[in-house]
């Protein structure tokens, strides 16, 4: 069954039961506490959650990140961004839905055959509505889920990460954290030579192989170091005039900073550098939507959400975030009957 969604209200009617309000969550906040009067007509940044982490292969823990983002933005941190002397809540307008409640927690296939029922569209009618989505991690496989629903807009895709995540298959495992990137490519969602790998520092031989065939951008992590103002410089010039989608994982982050992710690893970037990366992004691009994952918490450990909620502060002092794309005569948009 097909429901058009002709109005901004119709998207809650339909969505809303599939997720955990933030304030049922362990967090019991939204994120930034901001001010529940913010409607969802309103937003311009949907935020939500997606809790998962039965493929991570190491360390466990992020199936805590929207918790240790969301309290660590509405309770330790201030909503002024310090060296931009702007409250980030004067320049967007976010509303959290919640966590997306996953049923079948522990049947891999299950799991991953509703969220691809479910996820591409909620983010594909988020963005006809005009909203960018924010979804927060949970493992890297939901970045598949999540950007496929805003495939359409052919974005530059920029991918934050001390690993490729283009492995063909990982321990007998076609869809897990380390392979969403190559079925978006082989599934024809993106082209490589639109995706820009940024700290990478971990790979193989068969997705070298594949980064090299498919032509995938890659600024690895010595690259950042050795030669920092032509990275700058560089995504400067190709994030012009472009419709961008970011996929941040806290492992770009040196393992010093990240004590809790399920695979942390040496020679990484620091914060100060992963904000100049996202400064030199063009003011002129159009952010359509993003994915901050792997951010994880345990024993009150609450640094990563830290660091990852200052990342979003940063990101949304940002025109690329305001910036709209223009939508032509799709006021009426469908989605799945749920
Ligand atoms: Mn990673």
């Amino acid at each position: 069954m097909q429901k058009p969604l002709s109005v901004e209200s119709d998207f809650l009617n339909v969505y809303h039961h599939l997720f955990k309000p933030p304030e049922l969550t362990n967090s019991k906040y939204p994120f930034g506490d901001v001010d529940k009067k913010i409607s969802f007509d309103d937003a311009n940044v949907v935020l939500f959650g997606i809790p998962l982490d039965i493929t991570t292969s190491f360390g466990k823990g992020t199936r805590n990140g929207p918790e240790a983002i969301r309290k660590t933005s509405a309770r330790q941190i201030e909503t002024f961004v310090f060296e931009e002397k702007i409250d980030f809540r004067d320049k967007v307008k976010i509303f959290d839905l919640g966590d997306l409640i996953l049923p079948h927690y522990h049947d891999t296939q299950k799991i991953f055959s509703y969220l691809d029922k479910v996820v591409p569209d909620i983010n594909r009618n988020l963005s006809l509505l005009n909203k960018k989505p924010l979804v927060l991690g949970g493992e890297h496989t939901i970045s598949y889920f999540c950007f496929k629903g805003l495939s359409y807009q052919k974005p530059l895709l920029i991918h934050f990460d001390a690993h490729r995540d283009l492995k063909p298959a990982f321990r007998g495992m076609k869809m897990c954290h380390a392979t969403p990137f190559f079925r978006l490519i082989k599934e024809n969602f993106i082209k490589g030579n639109d995706i820009i790998q940024i700290g990478i520092r971990q790979e193989d031989r068969d997705e070298n192989q594949v980064a090299h065939d498919e032509r995938v951008v890659t600024f690895d992590a010595w690259n950042v170091k050795s030669k920092f103002e032509r990275v700058l410089s560089h995504i400067r010039k190709i994030t012009k005039n472009r419709r961008i989608y970011i996929s941040f994982d806290i492992d770009v982050l040196d393992c010093q900073y990240v004590p809790c992710t399920g695979t942390p690893e040496p020679f990484g970037l620091d914060p100060s550098e992963i904000i100049k990366i996202l400064n030199s992004i063009d003011d002129s691009a159009v952010l359509i939507g993003m994915d901050l994952v792997e951010t994880a918490l345990k024993n009150d450990d609450y640094r990563e959400g830290t660091i990852a909620s200052q990342i979003l502060l940063r990101i949304f002092s940002k025109k690329y975030v305001r910036n709209q794309v223009y939508i032509p005569n799709e006021k009426s948009i469908k989605c799945r009957g749920l």
